[in-house]
């Protein structure tokens, strides 16, 4: 996808709104459309990079720092907890090619489960351990 067929790049460039939560020269933090939890948060490098595998080490810090920071921010508005989620590849479930962060700020334990469960069935750590370590 080019640049400018990508839509987060059309709201760092003003083409389409956004609630901008925070803005800095190299990262933009605002609301997901979704509306799907209270505060969903995408923190995105204003530099397209398609997701975490191409993203260069730069722009990855500070898109996490600007993480960091609006978390910190949401904690300070009373919420208890995050959870800070990204899919990077269509597998992964990526459905907008301009690498990002979810932020998911939480109240409490029950407002919404925002981790997979899942069988437990996988094969024995050393197994996985021989086929993983780098
Ligand atoms: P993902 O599936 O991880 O690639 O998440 C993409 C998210 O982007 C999804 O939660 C909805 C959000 N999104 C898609 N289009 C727009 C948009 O035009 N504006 C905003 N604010 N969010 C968008």
């Amino acid at each position: 996808m080019k640049d400018n067929d990508c839509i987060f790049c059309k709201i760092v460039n003003g083409e389409c709104p956004s609630y901008k939560i925070f803005e800095n020269e190299y990262t933009l933090a605002f609301l997901d459309i979704s509306k799907d939890t209270f505060g969903h948060t995408l923190v995105i490098p204003k530099k397209h990079f398609e997701n975490v595998f191409e993203c260069d080490d730069f722009y990855l810090q500070e898109v996490i720092k600007t993480t960091k920071l609006v978390a910190n921010h949401y904690k300070n508005l009373g919420f208890k907890a995050v959870n800070i989620l990204n899919a990077s590849g269509k597998e992964a479930g990526q459905s907008v090619f301009h690498l990002h962060f979810h932020i998911l700020p939480k109240m409490d334990a029950t407002d919404f489960d925002a981790w997979p469960k899942f069988k437990n069935d996988a094969e024995d750590l050393e197994s996985q351990w021989n086929k993983l370590k780098m």
